[in-house]
């Protein structure tokens, strides 16, 4: 057999880069302007940028994803019991149990992996302040039914769009959805500012609250603390690369998606042997391409890819295992059998803008000689 081994480790992702002059160019700005973090220009400028493509009115810039989804719980004054998906990263779970509150796990849908909104209504006491979905891997939720069920019970929505930078459902952005949504911007998502996060929302009020509670609470007009706060404020490095990144991302979605196309192609005939299945973007949806990930049939098949993938220097992860209901850090319910099965059986592959048409078959035979 040919050698299938990489010289080079093949990591599941790499972050988007801009050619370095460009970047360059903004930290001069950033030394000329002696300003380096807490609301300065470089932010202010991603900012309006930011809402420009994304087509959104309200935008709060973080300095991570995870520390303004705790913004946003704190913002919105919820209280007691969330409902939310096992099948996330630890953050979505650890915003709400570091907020006081108890998450809720109602099981998800195996097509896409998200929250199912069939499993929630069942699940609400006079104890739920809100539902906090996860659009998993880029796909949406069913943000049509979950929100006829958060207005007939009077819950906030908040989604983790941690995956889903720039979808689209029907041409209407993914993060007009909800009271809240928000965006990471780490290195290993489709759009980076090295950390990062956004919150994007529709009540104007808000903008006083997340500018206070980002900032230790302190109101940005009196100087006063009237919130609880923590220190989330995205400094002038992050916004510098997400303002260069921008102009990048376009190009990089495209890609992304000729080396998703590829894997598709490659894969397609353990696919229709029914060995794995492909998570395919959804009808309807300007897809990401974030992630790409196979679902195998057993515990074992996905453990045995999983080992083996790195004796030829190609490196899966398993996002996302195990399912947050089983952390041993907590002692959550666990009956979300959907969810185990997804997360006992899923793989995401290496997906970033080097990989060559050549990588990705050679990757494709290491798998198609691994599980045959
Ligand atoms: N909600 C959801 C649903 C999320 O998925 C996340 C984050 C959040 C909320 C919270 O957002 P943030 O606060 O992170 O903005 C990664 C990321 O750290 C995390 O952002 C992400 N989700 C999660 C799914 O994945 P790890 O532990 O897998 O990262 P790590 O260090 O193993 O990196 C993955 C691969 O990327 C490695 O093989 C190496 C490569 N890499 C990584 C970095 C950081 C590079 O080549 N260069 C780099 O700079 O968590």
């Amino acid at each position: 057999m040919e050698n299938l081994k990489f010289n080079e480790p093949i990591l599941v992702t790499r972050p988007l880069l801009p050619p370095i002059e460009e970047y360059e160019e903004k930290l001069n700005e950033i030394w000329e302007n002696r300003w380096i973090t807490n609301n300065g220009p470089i932010e202010r400028e991603f900012q309006e940028k930011l809402k420009e493509f994304l087509s959104v009115d309200n935008i709060e810039l973080f300095v991570n994803g995870h520390s303004s989804l705790e913004v946003a719980i704190k913002a919105l004054n919820l209280t007691g019991e969330v409902i939310t998906t096992p099948f996330t990263f630890a953050s979505t779970i650890q915003a709400i149990v570091n907020n006081g509150l108890t998450p809720v796990f109602a099981d998800v849908d195996k097509e896409y992996y998200n929250l199912n909104p069939d499993n929630i209504e069942e699940l609400i006491t006079d104890k739920t302040s809100a539902i906090m979905p996860v659009h998993v891997f880029g796909n949406p939720c069913d943000v049509d039914k979950i929100e006829k069920i958060a207005k007939k019970h009077d819950l906030k929505v908040i989604y983790d769009a941690a995956h889903a930078f720039g979808v689209k459902i029907n041409d209407n952005p993914i993060a007009s959805y909800g009271d809240i949504s928000m965006f990471s911007f780490h290195a290993t998502k489709v759009f980076n500012t090295i950390e990062g996060g956004a919150l994007i929302y529709d009540d104007p009020e808000l903008e006083y609250k997340f500018k206070s509670i980002k900032n230790f609470g302190i109101t940005p007009d009196k100087e006063e603390i009237q919130f609880l706060g923590i220190n989330a404020k995205m400094n002038e490095f992050e916004a510098a690369m997400g303002l260069i990144n921008l102009n990048h991302i376009e190009e990089a979605i495209a890609k992304r998606k000729i080396i998703y196309e590829k894997y598709l192609e490659c894969l397609s005939g353990l696919e229709n042997e029914g060995v794995i299945k492909v998570l395919r973007p959804m009808k309807n949806v300007d897809y990401n391409y974030s992630y790409f990930t196979v679902k195998l049939n057993t515990f074992e098949e996905k453990n045995h890819l999983f080992e083996k993938l790195p004796e030829y220097n190609v490196y899966a992860k398993r996002y996302f295992y195990p399912p947050c209901n089983e952390f041993p850090a907590y002692d959550f319910d666990k009956n979300t059998p959907i969810a185990k099965n997804i997360s006992d059986t899923i793989l995401s592959l290496p997906l970033y803008l080097d990989l060559t048409v050549e990588d990705i078959e050679k990757i494709c035979k290491i798998i198609e000689y691994e599980l045959k």
